[in-house]
């Protein structure tokens, strides 16, 4: 076994080594480094019965106040989870690390580690979650195959920037998709922040950490130094668990190290059973046209609140199991704030509009799910000003300004009301040959193999609203320093 301070080069060996013997630890800092496997290796490994046994006695530990208990950990989700907002990937580290020792807790297994799901190489959930013998089962699920939750652009080479609000960010890129949808297509409680409850939400997260690592390496990319002031201060669990924000920088200072730290290079297989329908609705590589445009009351540009406006607002949209495009008229003066905001997108040297507004976001407001919306199983893809026609995946990094499902609205509800907002600076900056006499906001929809008919959402208004903020999407990566390790 090493010991003491080892560099990245050995640690890199250690890992390559760990992954041909699986049960032999390395250390990192002083720290023992442990293998995080895939399911279908865990699965025949001899953490599964620790594992499994584990999470049989949380489940029926009834008492929510302990950490004992398989309450608590859902608690910690739905009292501090953050989603939609920064730290979205480090404090989900955080959690999933402490659970991952109070597993090892319960267990008594000290060389116990979390298993990930890699969807990208099976999209369908593991048999020991689905079989309603296994402590691991949980009622109610809409789907069980995440296929057409899947999303290669996070790993495109160009996404460098980490943060939420730099344009492309991987953080806000990976959160959008993968991450949503899966909770939104697998359903039941996974569309929910109660969604700690389906013991597939650990194997979820592990690999949504997975691929954040595998993204970093091997220089983290645009992610703020450890040293940067974005790492200080601490995350909270409960009012007795914290951990310093810095410790979630790099896997190795909490511990752990994955089987297999490679980006996905391509789609799983298709299940079998898929039908035809859903293929076309995937997010890989099929033709696309915009969806068409429906009817809908409109509203004229207004002020929201000091600095900030309303370009233009269309009202009270339902959305049922189709796609559709809510088209927003602008007026002449609102028209030019927008075409002065994408001049100042693509150009960052030119002057700042005259208007003073600076960022612009889109606004789904007063959002609410119907009853057939809410146990998910499906979600919409949120693009603006897609071309009349073309390949929708193809113009995704251009148009894409993130998800909405059954997930994302009890995000929002959670962190004070049905209100989403999807940043729309640097995308406006994308926007090439366009009148720009009206938005069109693009709500396309994608389903699970079983997803609810009808009226699933109403959307009170959705409007292009711009501030005199400084459009963070539109500035520089922050510099480099310091190590990735
Ligand atoms: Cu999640």
């Amino acid at each position: 076994m090493i010991s003491g301070k080892i560099s990245r080069r050995t640690f890199v060996k250690g890992s390559a080594f760990a992954l041909a013997f699986v049960s032999m630890p390395t250390l990192v800092l002083g720290q023992t480094i442990r293998i995080r496997l895939e399911w279908q290796e865990f699965r025949n490994s001899p953490q599964y019965g620790s594992f499994y046994n584990a999470i049989r006695s949380m489940r029926a530990n009834t008492k929510s106040t302990s950490p004992a208990s398989w309450r608590y950990w859902t608690n910690v989700h739905v009292n501090y989870c953050p989603h939609n907002i920064a730290y979205f990937l480090a404090w989900h580290r955080g959690y999933i690390y402490y659970f991952e020792q109070q597993l090892r807790t319960i267990s008594g297994n000290s060389a116990l580690t979390l298993p990930y799901w890699d969807y990208y190489r099976s999209s369908t959930i593991p048999s020991e979650f689905t079989d309603p013998t296994s402590a691991l089962y949980i009622a109610n699920r809409q789907n069980t195959n995440v296929y057409n939750a899947l999303d290669l652009s996070p790993f495109d080479p160009s996404v460098y920037n980490f943060e939420r609000g730099r344009p492309d960010a991987f953080e806000t890129r990976i959160e959008s998709a993968p991450h949503n949808p899966v909770h939104n297509i697998i359903g039941g409680v996974m569309a929910d922040m109660q969604s700690p409850l389906d013991p597939i939400f650990f194997l979820h997260h592990a690999n949504i950490d997975r691929l954040w690592h595998a993204w970093a390496l091997p220089d983290g990319k645009g992610m703020p130094a450890s040293t940067a002031s974005y790492w200080s201060g601490n995350f909270r669990y409960a009012s007795n668990l914290t951990i310093q924000r810095n410790k979630t920088y790099y896997p190795g200072w909490l511990g752990y190290d994955y089987a297999d730290n490679s980006k996905p290079t391509a789609l799983p297989p298709q299940a079998e059973s898929a039908p035809r329908l859903i293929r076309v609705q995937a997010q890989g590589g099929q033709m696309l046209n915009r969806p068409p445009v429906g009817q809908f009351a409109t509203v004229p540009g207004r002020v929201i609140a000091a600095n900030r406006r309303s370009l233009g607002a269309a009202q009270n949209i339902g959305l049922a199991d189709n796609s559709v495009t809510v088209q927003i008229p602008l007026q002449a003066a609102d028209a030019q704030t927008v075409r002065d905001l994408v001049s100042a997108a693509k150009d960052s040297s030119a002057p700042a509009p005259a208007s003073g507004f600076q960022s612009a976001k889109v606004v789904l407001d007063g959002v609410q799910l119907t009853g057939a919306g809410q146990g998910g199983g499906f979600f919409y893809n949120v693009y603006l000003n897609l071309p009349e026609s073309g390949d929708v995946s193809s113009s995704r990094r251009q148009y894409f300004l993130g998800t909405i499902g059954a997930f994302e609205l009890a995000g929002a509800a959670h962190h004070g009301g049905g209100t989403l907002e999807y940043p729309a600076t640097a995308v406006l900056g994308n926007l090439e040959g366009s009148d720009l006499r009206e938005i069109n906001v693009s709500l396309v929809r994608v389903n699970g193999n079983n997803a609810p008919r009808g009226q699933v959402m109403l959307i009170k208004e959705a409007r292009l609203e711009v501030s005199n903020e400084e459009p963070w999407d539109r500035s520089t990566p922050p510099p480099k320093s310091g190590c990735y390790c």
